[in-house]
């Protein structure tokens, strides 16, 4: 199916099955009693008065203390996960000009301390206490993931310009108090469609960059498309060099060897992400057709594709081959992923027949979970038998057919990534120059403006295993061009994966989020400026 006749398709269905809250109503916890950092009122330095109203995604809990923390030249680091401390130092010691020596080992008494003991246990495995008073800055977790949360919020409470990359002058403040703080969702994507349009591998690092500022934790690869294959499959040489060899629009493409992909992989881990390859299977595989003929039912291979079409490719399905081709692919990417997820796509397989498209999930379920991982596949695959352990991820927005609420019944856990909300390659207005709009106009107070646990009827919270923010590539050529599309809705996208329900609120978050405008000035980030959110003046 094109994007028009998605489009068509959106326009003929009800909204029946899709419960989406208005964020007008949502706001209304305003005044329900939120937690501190949700009220839009700023900090009064009074003790148990909210920290400044800054921090994205909102905190669970953040209490002032009414004292001030300035770090100075004199100040010292300790960090009980080297890593974590050198990330700190880094982005401390830019724009302070401050020697901030690092000492690393058990519960350092650094100035400011990073220590893997004392947090509460309810911080879980990502969260974080962060401590400050006049003497400095203690951040506890459990587990590293939440001290680099931690970090991300204790630099979100310091002046923007901390993120500068050279040296500007302080003060350098941040408020007293105490922030205690970990996610609704343990599982927080976001997706790079990295098949319509190469990105090389220092531009993929620099988004996962963005996206740990926001604590996202997932970074989804869609790793193969008509449009191009990107990964090199020893087995299989000809899918990268020449299925690889093209993108849309007819530019040169490009793909990751091996020693790349795990680059990749390490550079997320070093930002505290997991990354999920995905070789989606059956449909969207003109490029891998197209690099083996004999994958192809009547052995001729289709020429390469650089337009935008969907729905028309699929592997064959009564082929053995195509069985060991899956085999094959999915064992080599899956020895070099530490993460316990593949995803096996499964959206718009409409060139495949109902039974043919439920035989054929069925089996590469089977290999996957033969290779040690879990499955994830677009919602379409929950029109076939799944596996108990198999995830859905919600995309398509006109779906009507119940399915996904079926096997949520049976226990099959959901990523919610509805195109009206939370696909970033939406346009934001109808003058948006790049992006589609066939699954609506996406400003920043939709894609913020609805709860993934109430959004679906028969999805209810305690099937959604998180939220995803895909950002699918046919017009998105840049890395200016991802930032532009990314933020500010990505943030967004990101707080309704982390934060409480409780603190949901479109006026403080747009407010919140407007905070953030000079980080990413600072970090060279080309937001769009909209005029939804609160931007401080000069940012
Ligand atoms: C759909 C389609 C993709 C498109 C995208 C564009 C899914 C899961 N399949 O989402 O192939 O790139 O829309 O918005």
């Amino acid at each position: 199916m094109n994007s028009s006749l998605r489009h068509l398709r959106r326009a003929l269905v009800t909204a029946v099955t899709v419960l989406g809250l208005a964020w007008g109503s949502a706001a209304g916890g305003a005044a329900a009693g939120l937690p501190a950092t949700a009220a839009a009122a700023p900090a009064t330095g009074q003790p148990g008065a909210a920290l400044p109203n800054t921090v994205v995604p909102a905190p669970v809990s953040a209490v002032a203390d009414g004292t001030t923390y300035r770090l100075t030249a004199s100040a010292t680091l300790s960090s009980d996960v080297p890593d974590i401390g050198a990330y700190l130092a880094g982005v401390l010691r830019a724009s302070t000009g401050f020697a901030l020596p690092l000492s690393t080992g058990a519960s350092g008494p650094g100035t400011i301390a990073l220590q893997l003991s004392g947090a509460p246990a309810v911080v879980g495995d990502q969260g974080y206490q962060l401590t400050v008073t006049t003497h400095g800055v203690v951040l506890r977790a459990n587990r590293p993931a939440g001290l680099f949360a931690g970090v991300q919020t204790l630099l979100q409470l310091l002046p923007a310009s901390v993120e500068s990359p050279t040296v500007v002058p302080g003060p350098w403040t941040v408020p007293g108090g105490t922030v205690t703080d970990y996610p609704r969702f343990a599982y927080r994507g976001a997706m790079l469609d990295v098949a319509r349009h190469f990105f090389t591998v220092a531009q993929v690092e620099r988004y996962i960059d963005e996206l740990a500022l926001y604590k996202i934790n997932y970074l989804h690869l869609h790793l193969s498309d008509d449009q191009g294959w990107r990964i090199a499959i020893a087995g299989w040489p000809q899918l990268a060099r020449y299925g690889g060899s093209t993108e849309v629009g007819g530019g040169p493409g490009g793909w990751y060897s091996q020693a790349d992909y795990s680059a990749i992989v390490a550079y997320a881990a070093s930002r505290y992400l997991t990354v999920v390859p995905e070789i989606d299977l059956p449909g969207h595989t003109n490029a891998a057709l197209a690099s083996y003929p004999q994958l192809n039912c009547d052995g001729v291979a289709p020429g390469l594709y650089t337009g935008t079409d969907v729905g028309f490719s699929s592997l064959c399905v009564p082929l053995q081959l195509t069985y060991t081709f899956i085999d094959q692919v999915v064992g080599e990417i899956a020895a070099l992923t530490p993460g316990p997820y593949l995803h096996i796509g499964g959206d718009e397989a409409t060139s495949t027949t109902a039974a043919d498209y439920a035989s054929f999930i069925d089996r590469a379920q089977q290999i996957v979970a033969a290779h040690g991982k879990t499955v994830i596949g677009w919602h379409d695959i929950a029109n076939a038998t799944l596996l108990p352990s198999t995830v859905a991820q919600f995309w398509d927005t006109s779906t009507t057919d119940g399915a996904l609420a079926t096997a949520a019944a049976h226990g099959t856990k959901v990523i919610m990534s509805p195109a009206n909300k939370a696909y970033l390659d939406m346009k934001y207005t109808h003058r948006t120059k790049l992006g589609q709009d066939w699954a609506g106009l996406t400003d920043v107070n939709t894609a913020y403006g609805w709860n993934p646990g109430g959004y679906l009827s028969g999805v209810g919270a305690t099937s959604v295993l998180g939220v995803e923010a895909p950002l699918w590539t046919e017009t998105i050529v840049t890395p200016a061009d991802l930032d532009y599309m990314a933020f500010p809705r990505l943030p967004a996208i990101a707080e309704l994966g982390w934060s409480p329900w409780s603190t949901h609120g479109v006026s403080a978050f747009d407010h919140r989020l407007g905070a953030q405008g000079p980080r990413w000035k600072a970090l060279g980030i080309g937001y769009y400026h909209s005029t939804q959110v609160s931007w401080p003046a000069g940012s």
